[in-house]
């Protein structure tokens, strides 16, 4: 098994939640000051989102803020791009800063915000990165020859979900944007695909914990698989692990608000060599398991599928 979940999942719920939530799930999770801190993702009763946070010493046991964390904005550019809700968030630390991406949802659709902080007790909103039709974009920890690099998830009818790289100068400015990976037909992650984690720097390349959709007659299932991207140019993928790491198997994963979904945005590599992922279970509650690093990266190596 290469993922071992955590004995007590789920580690987070809505009933750990001091405001009135439906959900807590899809968090980005950073180690911050020798704590873990999650920012999550949590429905309100209005069926609309907001992120809360959530603080830890040992990475499993979560004590949630008084108060939310971000709300949709009320004035000024964002206001009007996440009137419906904020969603999703991944955090990434580079240059000193925790740099924060979320999806922006709207009546104009979904584009994805960057916000920023040092310190996660104010935060500020610095940029919309795209426009609609985006979710799911995890910047790189590193520049690449001076720009910030970022795996895109746009969607479009003839090129549906898949993963493309972007770069910036400024985190404000994307271009040089490029086709990276793509479905496959009739395999775990034939319907969509989109980066989840962070990538992880490892010493054989970037691992990108990404999900993969299926169609069912039943609905859409939700697994996790990896990709390897070369150190020193993101955008050409070393190999794609042809089967998931994991799937929906704990009841906590097949059943909630949405049933049969493992997502992350999150997950945090440790000094001994293990690493450990967080995703929303069945878009309800926060899991947790642990992996190897090593293990994962001979997952993508030892039997590959194409990336595209
Ligand atoms: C995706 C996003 C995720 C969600 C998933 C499963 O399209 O909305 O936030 O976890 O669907 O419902």
């Amino acid at each position: 098994m290469l993922i071992d979940r955590y004995i007590n999942n789920p580690v987070l719920t809505k009933d750990q939640v001091p405001y009135p939530v439906a959900t807590v799930h899809n968090a980005g999770v950073v180690k911050f000051n020798g704590r873990y801190i999650m920012i999550f993702r949590s429905h309100r009763l209005n069926g609309r989102s907001i992120l809360g946070k959530a603080e830890s010493r040992d990475g499993f046991n979560f004590e949630v803020d008084k108060e939310p964390f971000m709300v949709p904005a009320r004035e000024g550019v964002f206001k009007e791009y996440e009137e419906y809700g904020v969603e999703d968030p991944r955090i990434v630390f580079l240059d000193g800063e925790y740099l924060i991406t979320y999806s922006a949802y709207s009546r104009h659709g979904v584009r994805v915000g960057l916000a920023k902080t040092r310190d996660f007790k104010s935060v500020e909103r610095f940029s919309l990165i795209t426009e609609a039709d985006y979710r799911n974009i995890v910047i790189f920890p590193e520049k690449f020859n001076g720009l910030y690099a970022r795996l895109d998830r746009p969607h479009s009818e003839i090129s549906p979900w898949s993963i493309w790289i972007s770069y910036s100068p400024d985190l404000v400015y994307w271009g040089e944007s490029k086709l990276i990976m793509k479905p496959v037909q009739y395999h775990w992650d034939e319907m969509k695909i989109g980066p989840g984690a962070p990538p992880v720097k490892t010493a054989r390349g970037w691992l990108n914990i990404y999900h993969g959709v299926f169609p069912t007659m039943d609905g859409s299932v939700y697994r996790l698989g990896v990709a390897l991207h070369k150190l020193e140019d993101p955008s050409q993928i070393i190999a794609v692990g042809d089967e998931w790491i994991i799937q929906p198997e704990e009841a906590y994963e097949t059943t909630g608000y949405v049933h049969n979904v493992v997502f992350t945005c999150g997950a945090v590599p440790e000094e001994d060599g293990s690493i450990k992922i967080y995703w929303g279970g069945a878009d309800k509650v926060m899991c947790v398991g642990t992996s190897n690093i090593e293990a994962l990266v001979d997952h993508c190596l030892d039997n590959p599928r194409k990336a595209m």
